[in-house]
Order: C-alpha cells, then sequence, then structure tokens
C-alpha cells in the first residue's frame, strides 16, 4: 500500500500555508500520496489529524495561525496538547505548524514567517518520514528556528 502523508489547514488562518506545504511535500516525497484536509480552526486539528491517521497517513503537518487573544492562546494550549497526546498515543509523527499572531505587528513580516516556518517543517517532515529520528542528528544543538534566523550554538 502507498505511504500517506497529510496536510492540515484552517480556514481561520491569514496565510495559505497548506499549498505551500503540498507544494514542499510534493517535491520531497514523490512516493507518497498526499491528502490535504481543511478544517475551520486550529481545534479542529486533532480530530481531523486522528482521523487521517485512521485512514491510513503515516506523518502530518499541522498548520494553525493563533489569534492575539487569551481566549486564542487557550485555544492553543488545548490544540497543542491534543496534537502531542495523539502523537504519543498512535506513534505517529505530527509536525505541528503554529503562528501567533502577534509575532509581528508587520503584516509583512508576520506573513513571511508563516512561509518560512511551514516550508521549514515540511521539511523537517520530509526527513523524519525518510530517516526517523536519525535524519536530524547534524542539526542538533544547532539553535535552529523555523520562520527566523537561526540563533546558532553556544
Ligand atoms: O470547533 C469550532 C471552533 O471552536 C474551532 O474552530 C476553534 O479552533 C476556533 N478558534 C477559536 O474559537 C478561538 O478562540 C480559533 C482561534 N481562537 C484561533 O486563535 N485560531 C483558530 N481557531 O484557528
Ligand atoms: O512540531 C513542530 C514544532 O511545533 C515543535 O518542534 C515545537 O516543539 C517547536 N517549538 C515551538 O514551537 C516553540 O514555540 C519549540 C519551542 N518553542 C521551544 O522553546 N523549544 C523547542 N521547540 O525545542
Ligand atoms: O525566539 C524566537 C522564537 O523562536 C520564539 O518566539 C518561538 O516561540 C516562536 N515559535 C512559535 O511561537 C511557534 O509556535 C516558533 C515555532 N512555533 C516553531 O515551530 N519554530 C520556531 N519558533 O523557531
Amino acid at each position: 500500500e502507498k505511504k500517506c502523508v497529510g496536510i492540515i489547514d484552517t480556514t481561520f488562518s491569514r496565510v495559505d500555508m497548506g499549498s505551500i506545504a503540498l507544494k514542499v511535500l510534493r517535491d520531497l516525497l514523490p512516493d507518497y500520496m498526499i491528502i490535504r484536509h481543511t478544517v475551520p480552526g486550529i481545534k479542529d486539528l486533532p480530530g481531523e489529524a486522528r482521523r487521517l491517521i485512521d485512514s491510513g497517513c503515516d506523518g502530518i503537518i499541522t498548520l494553525g495561525w493563533v489569534g492575539k487573544k487569551q481566549v486564542d492562546k487557550y485555544s492553543y494550549i488545548a490544540l497543542s496538547v491534543g496534537l502531542v497526546m495523539l502523537s504519543v498515543l498512535t506513534g505517529k509523527i505530527i509536525i505541528d505548524v503554529t503562528v501567533h499572531e502577534d509575532e509581528s505587528d508587520n503584516e509583512e513580516e508576520l506573513k513571511k514567517i508563516a512561509i518560512e516556518r511551514t516550508k521549514a517543517h515540511a521539511e523537517n517532515l520530509a526527513i523524519l518520514l525518510k530517516e526517523d529520528g536519525e535524519g536530524l542528528v547534524k542539526k542538533a544543538g544547532q539553535g535552529v528556528r523555523q520562520g527566523y534566523e537561526n540563533v546558532g550554538p553556544l
């Protein structure tokens, strides 16, 4: 059976991160079937991820956007705990790409963070799927960031 990777994004997001992830994963995982789904918001991501895992996906990338208010951050915690639990309980690789709207006051900068973070984590997912945890060992301890310049090692 063909290997499968799932992309899940939201209508809440202000950047179309799903299309960016799709492009990267098509390039890096040519042998995989790619399923892309969209849900309303971040709290809907863990359930949808579970459904894609149940339908045979080996790895998932979720793409979430967190609003500026405290209520949004509560939703973020729910999302984050849900995805970690799902990953632990299923043993599947789940990469959680989240952009917080308060990361920048500048909309162009925010868009750039979203695009770069999505690309970088889609690459991480491809490496983890192809080489397990060994694939990233060469970058261990290097202060790697997604959406920002790497901060480097001490
Ligand atoms: O199940 C429907 C909604 O509850 C769900 O889509 C939520 O994730 C929507 N949502 C909030 O209710 C909220 O207070 C979102 C945010 N904040 C948010 O910051 N980002 C979202 N959804 O993607
Ligand atoms: O699944 C991909 C990422 O969500 C995951 O690798 C996170 O652990 C990355 N991350 C954050 O998103 C964050 O806001 C990390 C930190 N902060 C952090 O302080 N230390 C990390 N990761 O190792
Ligand atoms: O030190 C600056 C940033 O790394 C820090 O503010 C992070 O918490 C920003 N960040 C997130 O908020 C997040 O949800 C990051 C990630 N996800 C991430 O996946 N990778 C990052 N930062 O480098």
